[in-house]
């Protein structure tokens, strides 16, 4: 059997122990993305001595940087014991998410490609420590990374020291699936040679320096996995939207039924579009994207994808289980590599990828809010939708045209916050069909939009769009005294629609 601590074995110890190196003030840098691959056991040793301590009346707070979400025995521990001052680059905790809402934590909600160069730019600072979960410790003393690589790399290099967390739920055979890449720093940088979404570049393993390692802790607990709610009548709608807005672009010689890449951010509407692929006529589809989810797996498995390139895992806990069963089959069509190469604009403009993601509003003209509700409260994050969407070949936004049971629209006359803006979203796609914005001037676009929002608020935006153009100038029209009525009768009645 594989050993999965050899170097190291002098430094294995408690949580308890390890967290002895974490103190108040620390910037730690820690693995996972999307409750992939996060250690399991440091943070609630962590929160522990932050409880401890407030016990006391001593302060106890960390910085906390990760690859993107972790899970509730991560970011939410050490959310509950308010030991978190600041965080970055992306979190979906609901308890932290509060604590941002409320003020009494901060959130840098950052592109994911972009977190891990300004780390390594020394834009936050010294990092003291580096928590990372891993597969197996080598027997030279490097790493084997385990569900998730994000920014491990940046974090290792910037801390102090490095704490490994050697995880034995996480499968041996997801060794040679990790294909680590290093971009050099500035002004020394060469061009990613990535040409295509299955070319490996790199190391299976990532390298240490030795010298860092402070503690080594065994864990054994699983990734997050939160399941999929089974696809809905709505997203079941978007799917065949999506699809059939593909089905055009072939029939236009824009897309070829072989080897159409994809992006797919996360959630029930990525996963409906990945099962309509499933009985769709594109073959060979390769992904070049952040996540892998259920519905690649099933499209892998019919024999319908042949790579998906990511930095991360987001399973549901039965796909979860069926990839450490058969990981030595996925090894063959899985590359998991750095968020800052899996998200880098440049080989995203590259392999020309269709991006989809979701949002929390567009507007009449195509401006993206996908991270505050209201202008104001902090859903999840921008997460990686911005490296995608302004550098893939088409990007779309996907969503449904209510929340709430229809009192929040999808689609607004101004969106209250900007995510992307209209220069870069293409394609809107809902359950009442597809907005297609390419080549069209802002004036142009607004009757496509208010068709595919929901029928209850098309006379509303209607009615805004006639107002706006009272405007004397009218590239953009608004009208700015009722520009935010719907996110204002939503604040002020529960509904959009003021009722
Ligand atoms: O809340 O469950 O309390 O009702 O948002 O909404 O419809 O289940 O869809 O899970 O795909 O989330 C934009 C949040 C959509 C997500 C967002 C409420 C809605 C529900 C979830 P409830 P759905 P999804 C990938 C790349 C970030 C950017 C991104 C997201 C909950 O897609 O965070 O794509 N994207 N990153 O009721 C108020 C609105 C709303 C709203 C939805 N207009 N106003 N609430 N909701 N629209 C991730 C990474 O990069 C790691």
């Amino acid at each position: 059997m594989t050993e999965r601590i050899g170097f190291y074995q002098d430094l294995v110890v408690s949580a308890e122990e390890a967290a002895k190196h974490v103190n108040h003030g620390d910037r730690v840098g820690i693995s996972g993305f999307t409750g992939a691959g996060y250690p399991k056991a440091l943070p609630a040793a962590i929160a522990e001595k932050a409880k401890a301590a407030h016990e006391k009346g001593e302060e106890f707070k960390i910085d906390l940087f990760s690859g993107a979400s972790t899970a509730p025995d991560c970011d939410g521990v050490l959310a509950e014991a308010e030991a978190i001052r600041f965080r970055t680059p992306y979190n979906s905790d609901p308890v932290l998410r509060g604590q941002f809402n409320d003020g009494t934590a901060l959130y840098q909600d950052l592109h994911l490609s972009h977190s891990g160069q300004q780390v390594e730019e020394g834009f936050y600072g010294d990092f003291q420590v580096a928590i990372i979960e891993v597969v197996r410790i080598t027997e030279d003393g490097n790493i084997i990374p385990s569900s998730a690589v994000g920014n491990n790399l940046e974090y290792i290099d910037a801390a102090d020291k490095i704490i490994l967390e050697v995880n034995e739920w996480q499968s041996l055979n997801l060794e040679g699936m990790h294909d680590i890449y290093k971009i050099q720093k500035l002004p020394n940088r060469l061009p990613i040679p990535i040409t295509q979404c299955d070319d490996r570049i790199g190391t299976p393993y990532i390298e240490l320096p030795k010298e860092k390692v402070v503690a080594v802790v065994k864990t054994n607990a699983p990734d997050r996995n939160a399941p999929f709610k089974e696809p809905d009548e709505v997203s079941e709608k978007i799917a065949a939207n999506f699809i059939e807005f593909l089905e055009g672009e072939v029939a236009a010689g824009r897309l070829d039924y072989d080897k159409f890449i994809m992006q797919s951010g996360v959630g029930n509407v990525p996963n409906a579009v990945m099962a309509g692929l499933l009985d769709s006529k594109f073959e060979n589809i390769q992904a070049y994207t952040e996540v892998i989810q259920d519905g690649m797996l099933n499209l892998i498995d019919a024999g319908k994808m042949t790579v998906a390139s990511a930095t991360s895992f987001a399973l549901s806990p039965e796909y979860a289980d069926k990839m450490n069963e058969q990981a030595d089959f996925y090894n063959k069509h899985i590359i998991l590599r750095p968020q800052q190469v899996s998200n880098h604009p440049e080989v995203i403009r590259r392999v020309g990828l269709i991006s989809s993601n979701g949002m929390i509003e567009a507007d009449i003209y195509g401006n993206i809010n996908s991270t505050n509700v209201g202008g104001s409260r902090i859903m999840n994050g921008t997460g990686g939708s911005g490296d995608y969407t302004r550098n893939g070949y088409i990007t779309t936004f996907v969503s449904p045209s209510v929340a709430k049971g229809g009192a929040i629209s999808a689609i607004v006359p101004f969106v209250s916050h900007t995510d992307h803006t209209e220069h870069d979203t293409m394609v809107i796609i809902t359950e009442y069909g597809v907005a297609d914005l390419r080549g069209l001037a802002p004036c142009e676009r607004v009757e496509r939009i208010i068709a595919i929002a929901h029928p209850d608020y098309r006379p509303l935006l209607e009615e805004y769009y006639e107002r706006a153009q009272q405007n004397k100038f009218l590239h953009t029209p608004h009208d700015l005294e009722t520009a935010f009525e719907f996110q204002i009768n939503f604040a002020k009645t529960g509904d959009m629609r003021g009722k």
